[in-house]
């Protein structure tokens, strides 16, 4: 007999149960504790006060349809402890969201987190977020709350103009966010789209992930339980694909599952989320610390010049 794929069953109470699966990506175990302290690590994230900067801008890149807006209304229910729905979801030809919104989370309390996750205006093909109103958002050179307008690109002699952001104001992380259901058969003109986005993200030094949407709605244990999400074969190959298709390290992709259907909470999409959304402060975080460290080097240079010329 050649054995070429073993599956081994337990038998107890003569019900047939599954031996569980290795994990493709390690967690700690998946309880209230575990919620418990991913809350309070986002909730004690501060960036560098150094710089005076108080807050990080997280920009969310991507098709419509995705779960953009989803995900800020994922975050935002976790830390109000309630099913919120602040950023407007869900399904229209063109997107529901044509603005630049650089949303808030609270906490209980009424205090501000210090991150903003900022929506905008979906990525298609041919129309859509075009790649000059990527780099003046990346840039900080977008008012808040600008609505974009798919007859004329965003430009420097628009009102509002910024042009002369503050760091506070400008992408310290760009996450593309792609559902995992699609990621299969993406149209290649907007991988290619996508990819040109990337370059000018690379460009620019700013670090970037994948939020990898909609894992329900390509694994059955996952959609019975979100903490199987690690043990998934589907999720392991979406996430595969995309690192792929995308050449980033497989750790920069970030599977969740957002709130859509469930009028409660759940420990484990929260823990999910929340997950997915510490990785984010933490590429945001380390960026930060480089562009510091950037900024000592040329206050050094600078003065050096200084003291030649006087
Ligand atoms: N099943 C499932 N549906 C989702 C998920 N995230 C978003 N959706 C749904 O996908 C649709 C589009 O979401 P939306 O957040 O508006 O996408 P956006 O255009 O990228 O902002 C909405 O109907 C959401 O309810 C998810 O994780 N699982
Ligand atoms: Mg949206």
């Amino acid at each position: 007999m050649q054995v070429t794929d073993l599956e081994v069953y337990g038998i107890t109470d003569g019900q047939r149960i599954k031996t569980p699966q290795q994990p493709w990506r390690k967690t700690p175990e998946w309880n209230k504790k575990y919620l418990e302290t991913l809350t309070e690590e986002i909730v004690s994230f501060k960036p560098c006060c150094e710089m005076g900067l108080s807050e990080v801008r997280i920009l969310m890149l991507g098709p419509v349809g995705m779960g953009k807006s989803s995900f800020y209304n994922t975050i935002n229910s976790v830390f109000k402890g309630r099913i919120s729905q602040s950023a407007p979801c869900g399904i229209s030809a063109n997107g529901i969201t044509i603005a630049y919104t650089p949303y808030e989370v609270k906490v209980r309390s009424g205090a501000t987190l210090n991150f903003r996750l900022c929506d905008t205006r979906g990525l298609e093909v041919p129309q859509g977020l075009d790649i000059l109103e990527c780099n003046y958002l990346l840039h900080g050179n977008i008012p808040d709350h600008y609505e974009f307008n798919p007859a004329a690109s965003f430009c420097p002699d628009n009102p509002g103009f910024v042009h002369l952001p503050k760091v506070a104001e400008k992408i310290h992380c760009v996450l593309f966010v792609l559902d995992a259901a699609s990621v299969s058969d993406m149209q290649p003109k907007l991988v290619e789209k996508m990819q040109i986005f990337q370059r000018l993200v690379n460009r620019k030094g700013i670090p970037q992930a994948v939020l990898l949407t909609k894992v329900d709605l390509v694994c059955q244990d996952v959609e019975s339980n979100t903490s199987n999400v690690f043990t998934s074969k589907n999720i392991e190959a979406a996430v595969n694909k995309v690192s792929g298709l995308l050449g980033l390290p497989r750790n920069n992709i970030l599977p969740v599952k957002n709130y859509e259907n469930e009028i409660e909470l759940d420990d484990n999409i929260s823990i999910l989320a929340l997950l997915a959304m510490r990785q984010l402060l933490y590429f945001a975080e380390d960026y930060i610390q480089v562009l510091h460290n950037k900024l000592k080097v040329c206050n050094v240079s600078n003065k050096k010049l200084d003291k030649r010329e006087s």
